[in-house]
């Protein structure tokens, strides 16, 4: 029940280090007091994030590689707020394998040890991404900043179906199936007012990795939030209960007429929905990668993001 060792050649060092290594993520998931009581979301959340600022035509091209958003100015981008949790959560683990697996590849990889341990399919994953500067090699006065990607790069949750394709067609997406597809991880999970002023669940489940936001988005009357007390929140959409919530661009799904057949699909059809996120996932993970000729992590020198910059 191992998500590397199907991917990895089996006998290899790799396989039974990244085993490892999944053992000890798998480890520190359920955490009583926590959100939900789970970890596993929010490291989800930091995957994508790491991920989802890649850029086609970009320079710096951003994208996982380089595990850039340790550096300013990705790391005090408004949308990362609240992954300094995340991030801090897989420090003990950088801690205990150091050299032998970089940042970048531990992000990457704890967001599909995550999407299955909570019970959703297995994704493709391969290692050999190199951090930017790893921890023994600081950066230079601030010589860093031209190699991380600036802010304003990921999707903003206020917009509309046109903001969502521009921003995945940026990133190398040009299908409406993997936009929908990878919206389906918010059945994982929770806002958090302190992080981005949004606030609730997507499903009753958000520990379990299942349809049930596609279930939900469709099945729920949705309503803008009546913000009353001392903090008025941006508008996001409660359902007739007040238990879940959707975002604005979780609602574009519904309002769009080509992503809300496909909503219709992954709802009733849940294993459909598994195989699309699955490779959509795996793709985000891969973008702009640049793999050492060995392809361990941190073996070769420090990577070129873009060497047009
Ligand atoms: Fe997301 N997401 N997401 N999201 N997201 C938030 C939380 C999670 C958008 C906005 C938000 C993806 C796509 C989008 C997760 C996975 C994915 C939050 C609340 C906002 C806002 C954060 C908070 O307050 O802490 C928007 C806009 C898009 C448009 O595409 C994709 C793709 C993925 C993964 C494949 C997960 C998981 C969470 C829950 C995090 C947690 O802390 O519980």
């Amino acid at each position: 029940n191992n998500v590397i060792s199907s991917f990895l050649p089996s006998a290899s060092n790799d396989s039974v280090f990244f085993s490892a290594v999944e053992q000890d993520i798998r480890a520190i998931l359920k955490r009583p007091g926590f959100d939900n009581g789970n970890i596993g979301p929010i490291l989800v959340r930091l995957a994508w994030h790491c991920a989802g600022t890649f850029d086609v035509n970009g320079c710096p091209a951003g994208g996982s590689d380089g595990a850039t958003m340790r550096f300013f100015p990705e790391v005090v981008d408004p949308a990362n707020n609240g992954l300094e949790v995340a991030r801090n959560l897989l420090e003990p683990i950088k801690q205990k394998h150091g050299d032998k697996i970089s940042y970048a590849d531990l992000w990457t990889f704890s967001g599909v040890v995550v999407i299955h341990a909570l019970g959703g399919p297995r994704v493709a994953w391969k290692p050999g991404r190199i951090d930017l500067f790893p921890p023994t090699s600081p950066p230079p006065n601030n010589s860093h900043c031209q190699k991380v990607p600036q802010n304003g790069r990921l999707p903003d949750a206020s917009r509309d179906a046109a903001h969502l394709r521009g921003v995945f067609r940026r990133m190398g997406f040009s299908d409406d199936r993997a936009i929908v597809a990878l919206a389906g991880a918010h059945c994982l999970g929770m806002c958090h007012m302190d992080h981005t002023g949004y606030d609730g669940v997507w499903t009753h489940t958000p520990n379990v990795f299942n349809n049930h936001f596609f279930v939900n988005l469709l099945d729920k009357t949705w309503h803008k939030r009546d913000w009353d007390g001392d903090w008025t929140g941006p508008v996001q959409y409660d359902d007739e209960d007040e238990q879940i919530m959707m975002l604005p661009t979780d609602m574009a799904l519904l309002w769009d007429d080509a992503f809300r057949s496909i909503v219709e699909e992954y709802k009733d059809d849940q294993d459909l929905f598994f195989r699309d996120f699955s490779d959509a996932f795996a793709r985000l993970l891969e973008l702009g990668v640049a793999r050492s000729n060995d392809g361990g992590a941190n073996g070769g020198q420090e990577v070129l993001i873009c060497d047009q910059c």
